[in-house]
């Protein structure tokens, strides 16, 4: 076997980055735009790290065209961005507002202009406060409202965006959201979380069906989710079922009702004691099962979880990379320990193990056939400071990309219908409850003054997205 292969991808495989509104955009006030979730959130002291916020965060509002130029030079071809719900239909209800959805159209414009195809994304958490102030996701009309909205994107931007997706990782949203409370709005509540993750889900099958409707033939409608790469401690049923409990909560809990529209037995049965489930009304489950054009799947790290040792109502152990709160993400696991997994890590904590991006996409190669799968986010956060003559080295990132895209094409070859790959990110930006101390960028920003700095992961990356080939070595 050579030391020196390269690994050669499809000619149609897509090379893109992906950025989320609230993270890049700042412009908070600007064009109508009402807060979201998040802007309360950040502005209530003690929630983000140094009491950062998305005020300003890349200025991508203003600096958008020059963003585009960046991805021409890196020579991509896809962009994957989010729009801000808050910014076209400010109180999450009534007309959209034009000036919102003349600056996605903007975009979208410079986009196409610079021959990178746009992937839309409708939610990537910034829910009006509005309609926070009315339930939230734990509400049921908060799906209904959702559908609406992306009605009223589709009709704006559907003669020229072809990829829609309708809703980055729910699982964050439901269980960060409404249950740990790291993530906006903050709240605490187990049951909460779990109607959360059923409205989502309701709110994901109400606006595809919305979008079936809108968008001329040809659209390609999907989902992009975390799910979560669990593996057992050790081979014991009791750590095997730990496992399988995290499964359930992490993703099983979206891809039940939307690939097979059912809600596994297990699951109702682990969290029986927290809720009923009466927020699954009849014909729900058939709505949230609406035919997926392809399915995009966010990958960063897996987890390694035990039964809990010592008394079976021992406190779950938290895993720190799901942000520290006394409250559990995990509704009905507290029998559940979360460890770090073995090897390197990134800033963030989280172990690197591309193996368990081969596993996932094998796995939804499995359970959804016949829908093609993208990878939507994949990345990771390292220091990255800026040397004497201003330039970025992060031989770590380069390393993490190259393993991780060695993990896709291995999918590849062993049969899974992968179609593309977003890095995340194209630019430094706001990171949640990290504020602005985490970098996924491959464009360095220096947020005082807004500059932005290829790093050499950006130029490894443009190499790779322009010959199609990860090379094994440097
Ligand atoms: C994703 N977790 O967030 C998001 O889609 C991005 O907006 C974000 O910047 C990126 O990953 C990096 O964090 C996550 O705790 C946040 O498991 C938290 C978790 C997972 C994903």
């Amino acid at each position: 076997m050579s030391t020196h292969t390269v690994r050669q991808f499809p000619e149609s495989f897509v090379w893109g980055t992906s950025t989320a509104a609230y993270q890049i955009e700042g412009a908070v006030a600007e064009g109508g735009r009402s807060p979201s979730i998040w802007d309360t959130f950040a502005h209530t002291p003690g929630k983000v790290h140094q009491g950062d916020t998305g005020d300003r965060a890349c200025e991508h509002y203003q600096r958008f065209r020059e963003d585009v130029a960046l991805m021409s030079e890196l020579g991509v071809r896809a962009y994957r961005f989010s729009v801000s719900w808050p910014r076209v239909q400010p109180a999450g209800a009534g007309p959209a507002v034009q000036r919102g959805l003349d600056f996605y159209r903007a975009l979208v414009d410079e986009l196409l202009e610079a021959g990178i195809e746009p992937y839309l994304t409708l939610y990537h958490w910034d829910l009006p406060q509005e309609l926070e102030d009315a339930g939230g996701w734990p509400a049921r009309n908060t799906a209904y409202r959702f559908a609406e909205y992306a009605r009223l994107v589709a009709d704006a931007l559907g003669d020229r965006v072809t990829h829609w997706t309708t809703l980055n990782e729910p699982w964050c949203s439901a269980f960060l959201g409404y249950g740990s409370g790291v993530h906006a709005p903050g709240r605490t509540d187990p049951a909460a979380a779990l109607r959360a993750a059923h409205h989502l889900n309701l709110g994901h099958g109400l606006a595809a069906r919305a979008l079936s409707d809108t968008l001329p033939s040809g659209a390609q409608l999907m989902v992009s989710l975390n799910p979560a790469v669990v593996r057992p401690r050790s081979d014991s049923a009791a750590d095997r079922d730990a496992a399988r409990r995290i499964d359930a909560l992490a993703t099983r809990v979206f891809t039940g009702p939307i690939l097979r529209g059912a809600y596994d037995d297990d699951l109702l049965a682990d969290t029986a004691s927290v809720t009923d489930w009466s927020c699954v009304h009849d014909g729900d489950l058939a709505l949230i099962q609406h035919p997926l054009d392809a399915l995009g799947i966010n990958y960063y790290t897996p987890s390694l979880v035990s039964a809990a040792s010592g008394s079976p109502d021992a406190p779950a152990e938290r895993n720190d990379g799901h942000g520290n709160s006394a409250h559990s993400p995990w509704p009905g696991a507290d029998g559940v320990a979360f460890h770090q997994s073995p090897g390197p890590r990134t800033e963030m904590g989280w172990t690197v193990d591309p193996t368990g991006l081969t596993e996932l996409l094998l796995r939804f190669h499995r359970e959804a056939p016949g829908v093609p799968l993208y990878i939507t986010e994949n990345g990771a956060a390292y220091e990255d400071k800026p040397d004497a003559e201003g330039q970025v080295h992060d031989p770590e990132r380069i390393a993490y990309l190259r393993g991780h895209l060695g993990a896709v094409h291995r999918a590849l070859t062993e049969g899974a219908d992968v179609r593309g790959y977003f890095l995340w990110s194209l630019l430094d930006n706001f990171e949640w409850a990290y504020g602005y101390s985490r970098r996924f960028g491959a464009y360095h920003v220096d947020f005082d003054t807004q500059r932005r700095t290829p790093k050499s992961s950006a130029r490894w990356y443009g190499r790779v997205a322009a010959s199609g080939q990860v090379p094994e070595g440097e």
